[in-house]
């Protein structure tokens, strides 16, 4: 018992003491050679941003807690961390700070590094590495460049934010109000080459994927499928006649609606479409119509939003059943970058055409009727009325005034007119995506180079594998107008892999995602040559994943499609990357403020307000500590810098330790749930590690427990043993199946509280207390790890790795009850209780039954008809 000192529970010795003993051992760092299955669980990686906070905390404690469970129960535990290291606040500290972005980011890591540590978390730290250096980018600057041989890494022009006053561009959260965020100006668009990534080729795999994804959050599944996107449907041509009458190139349209078809009263294109150039050639008004739309938002909630607007381009479609002649109309909400940039406009039933109809004054026709009308307001179509005829789909409908296709439903109607444009060869099926290639190009400074080589002879050359790396410079002076590598034209001189010639290097770099987005892998393989090796198969996928649910959509699609892509490369070989995912709630806490006479607010932090609740644990009233003044009550919100509601993790682990912290945010809430953190509750926690400790503390003080002997024991002895051993089974339950810990906690409490009663100073009586609070240390364990080292030594064993000490097993004949309690109802309503020894008979149920007083009151006058007994659980007298 060399480091702990037994009599009072001092977090600061037993974390101290209990981390120096793992770093010694090397506890966590972990092999393929393990005889046991694998187990990998992984936490989101941080952003070093300078400092630990509670969202962190849960984040990883969630993490630190299913992985030591995970090996209590046998497995081979693999929980790696790393820092997502690149990125803009770097840039933007380096510029307030003079500082260098790497110097920033690697002093972060430093400090975080340690606060991690301090937490106790079970991590493999041999496997830590940042995404900023060159050792771990070469990896992704060669997958980069294979991607670009195979055709899956491509440039094409795109719309970037540009500010003109510090000629940069700006990313999307540094445009503020249309304005740039440091030098006002109205930002423009701009069209500049950028790289792209192909998921598009992966999007069908991507959507089917999620089908065998169990163990995934089914909002988080649909959230994908939508982003994804994936629309049936058909691509109509239609023939175009120019301003003069003459053949132009036929249009082509996506719709998902055919059977509207005979419904199309005009056609609309997006203003970048080629017929609305060719029209605006002549036409300087809606040459200046097509230069309008090109400024403003290219957002989808935008263009839903925004008022319809357009112009007749003069040229004409000839519908490809009618032979009709119709305009062709430019239509702000038409997107160039889907389907085909052009839409067979049915105003009678869809939304957007309708409301442009409207403006225009073009023509409605009705093409859909409900098949069975219940009255004559359904029968009778009225265009203000569209959406009773599109939105329903519970209705079944049925085509009119559509020639041969009327009487059709949808499904008929789509499979006969694909079957006639079809034969035709005036159109066909098409599956379209909502989901975009992935643009990968950042103007910024800190992110990985992109490995391209520009030859004025040659073009776009990737940078061969043996000149990887391309290092980024981390010697640099940022003053905010634009990236330093972009200035360094000594940096940007090159010559080119295939010619020779004098050539330049690309500077821009990549997303910040794209590092996220496979250092899954990297942990699996440390210091592997490629970016992954044989390792990868063995940890591969992981088990357990933890994140914000704010990643549900980019991260974790990016996510899976580099591991089809690694897949692809014969890197891992499995599908998906992870088979489980939980993604943890928010951290919220009080918000205080006071009200300036201009309405601006000063926000209060919590730990400087002191607070009155009343008896629910509602705060009714609060001052600020320094002045006693009220303040106001501004209720829960997520912490944040913005509302100064965010407690530190750091001043809390130094007030009460790092189990304490760790105990509080397992037990406020249901990991996926929101957090309220609240120090009174903390202290709660305080509170039940130190009387456990004392618990531990006056048992052993008289000696070492006897052994056990389950035959000698008296019913009281029994029932403590009981409890003890139904504890164990819930908790496992809880940990491993529910990933409950909140209930987890509170059964160990429970049967803490049973054991306070269990007043028993026996032979056997403090053997069986020395089994209960054996489990209860085994059983924290994996929440408040440090306080558990240290009672396991104080229990008189050895000081050992409790990761290594089998989780506590149900005994079964534990659990065999010698007496039971039978709920006892009158026809069907309970009215009492009565405790029988199991093996009652059922005639001497009965008797018990009638006599228990309350029963008997309701029996009082009434004929007993019959009596029915459920072994174990209840019995009902049916009487009249
Ligand atoms: C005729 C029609 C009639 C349509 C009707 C809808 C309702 P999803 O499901 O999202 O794929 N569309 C096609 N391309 C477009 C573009 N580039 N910009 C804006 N809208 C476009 O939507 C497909 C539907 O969106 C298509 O079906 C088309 O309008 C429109 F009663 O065609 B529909
Ligand atoms: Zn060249």
């Amino acid at each position: 018992m060399s480091s702990v000192e037994p009599n009072i529970y001092d977090p600061q010795q037993v974390e101290a003491a209990a981390q120096k003993f793992w770093e010694a051992e090397k506890a966590f760092e972990v092999n393929e050679t393990s005889d046991k299955p694998k187990y990998y669980c992984l936490s989101m990686l941080p952003y070093p941003s300078g400092a630990l906070h509670m969202g962190h905390v849960r984040n990883y404690t969630i993490g630190d807690v299913i992985s030591r469970y995970k090996r209590m129960t046998g497995f081979n535990v693999l929980q790696p961390m790393g820092w997502d290291a690149f990125g803009l606040p770097a840039e933007n500290a380096a510029i307030k700070n003079k500082t260098a972005p790497a110097k920033w980011t690697y002093a972060n890591i430093a400090h975080m590094r340690g606060q991690f540590k301090a937490m106790g978390y079970a991590i493999d730290w041999s496997r830590e590495f940042a995404t900023c250096t060159p050792e771990y980018y070469v990896h992704e600057q060669r997958m980069f460049t294979r991607l670009m041989r195979k055709g899956l890494a491509y440039r094409r022009n795109s719309v970037v934010n540009w500010d003109p006053v510090d000629n940069t561009v700006l990313a999307n959260e540094q445009v503020i109000d249309g304005r740039g965020w440091r030098s006002g100006a109205l930002v423009e668009k701009r069209e500049i080459p950028q790289w792209f990534l192909r998921i598009t080729d992966y999007a069908q795999e991507l959507l089917d994927g999620l089908d065998e994804l169990p163990g995934w959050p089914d909002s988080v599944k649909t959230m994908q499928r939508n982003w994804i996107g994936r629309s049936e449907g058909l691509e109509i041509q239609f023939d175009v006649r120019d301003l003069d009458g003459a053949a132009l190139d036929p249009l082509r349209v996506f719709t998902t609606r055919p059977d509207t078809v005979m419904g199309v009263s005009f056609v609309s294109i997006a203003g970048e479409h080629p017929l609305a150039v060719h029209a605006a050639k002549n036409n300087p008004q809606l040459a200046a119509l097509l230069a309008e739309l090109k400024q403003g938002g290219v957002s989808e909630a935008e263009l839903e939003t925004q008022e319809k607007r357009g112009m007749d381009t003069g040229l004409r479609a000839i519908h490809p059943v009618s032979g009709e002649q119709v305009p062709i109309w430019v239509a702000n909400f038409v997107l160039m970058g889907y389907g085909t940039g052009a839409v067979m406009a049915v105003p009678g039933h869809d939304q957007r055409d309708f409301e442009f109809a409207t403006k225009y004054a073009l023509p409605k026709k009705q093409v859909i009727a409900l098949k069975s009308p219940k009255n004559d307001d359904e029968r009778n179509y009225d265009d203000t009325r569209w959406q009773d005829w599109y939105g329903d789909k519970s209705r079944e409908t049925e085509l009119v005034n559509s020639a041969e296709f009327d009487g059709l439903d949808f499904q008929g109607a789509f499979e006969a007119l694909a079957e006639r444009f079809e034969r035709k060869a005036q159109g066909q099926r098409r599956v379209n995506y909502r989901l975009r290639d992935w643009g990968v190009s950042r103007q910024r400074y800190w992110g990985c180079p992109i490995p391209v080589i520009y030859c004025d002879k040659c073009g776009a050359v990737p940078v061969p594998e043996d000149q990887l790396p391309v290092i980024l410079p981390e010697d640099v002076t940022l003053n905010g107008t634009g990236s330093p590598i972009k200035a360094d034209l000594e940096w940007r001189k090159t010559t080119c892999p295939d010619c020779g010639g004098a050539a330049e290097r690309e500077t821009d770099t990549f997303d910040t995602f794209m590092e996220s987005s496979w250092y899954y892998a990297r942990y699996t393989s440390p210091g592997a040559r490629e970016a992954v090796d044989k390792r990868g198969n063995y940890w591969l996928p992981v088990d357990q994943y933890i994140g914000g649910i704010e990643h549900a959509i980019l991260h974790l699609m990016y996510f899976r499609f580099f591991h089809k892509l690694l897949r692809d490369a014969r890197m891992v070989d499995s599908n998906e990357p992870a088979q489980n995912l939980l993604c943890q709630g928010m951290v919220i806490a009080e918000t205080f403020y006071r009200q300036n006479s201009d309405g601006s607010k000063d926000w209060f932090n919590p730990a400087d307000v002191d607070t009155v609740r009343d008896e629910r644990g509602r705060i009714i009233g609060a001052t600020l500590r320094t002045d006693g003044q009220p303040v106001v009550i501004g209720g829960t919100e997520k912490m944040s810098k913005s509302k100064n509601n965010g407690v530190d993790p750091q001043t809390m682990v130094a007030k009460y330790g790092a189990d304490t912290v760790r105990l509080f945010s397992m037990f406020a809430a249901p990991p996926e749930q929101s957090l309220e953190w609240n120090e009174a509750g903390v202290d709660g926690m305080a509170r039940f590690l130190r009387r456990l400790w004392a618990m531990v503390h006056k048992h052993v003080a008289d000696g070492v427990a006897p052994a056990l002997d389950t035959a000698a024991l008296s019913a009281e002895q029994k029932a403590m043993r009981r409890k003890t051993h139904e504890t164990i089974g819930k908790v496992s339950d809880d940990y491993g199946r529910r990933h409950s810990f909140n209930t987890a906690i509170a059964a160990v409490m429970e049967l803490l509280n049973a054991l306070a009663k269990f007043d028993d100073a026996s032979v056997q009586g403090r053997a069986v207390r020395q089994e209960a609070l054996q489990a209860a240390v085994l059983l924290l364990n994996p929440i408040t790890p440090h306080a558990c080292h240290g009672m396991w030594q104080l229990l008189g064993h050895a000081e050992t790795l409790l990761e290594d000490q089998p989780f506590p097993q149900v005994d079964a004949a534990a659990l065999v009850k010698d007496s039971l309690t039978l709920a006892v109802q009158v026809n069907g309503k309970l009215r009492g209780t009565i405790d029988v020894a199991a093996d009652t008979s059922r005639e001497q149920i009965e008797v018990l039954a009638k006599e228990e007083p309350n029963t008997a009151k309701f029996l009082d006058g009434l004929t007993i008809r019959k009596v029915i007994i459920v072994p174990g659980k209840i019995v009902n007298i049916v009487a009249a």
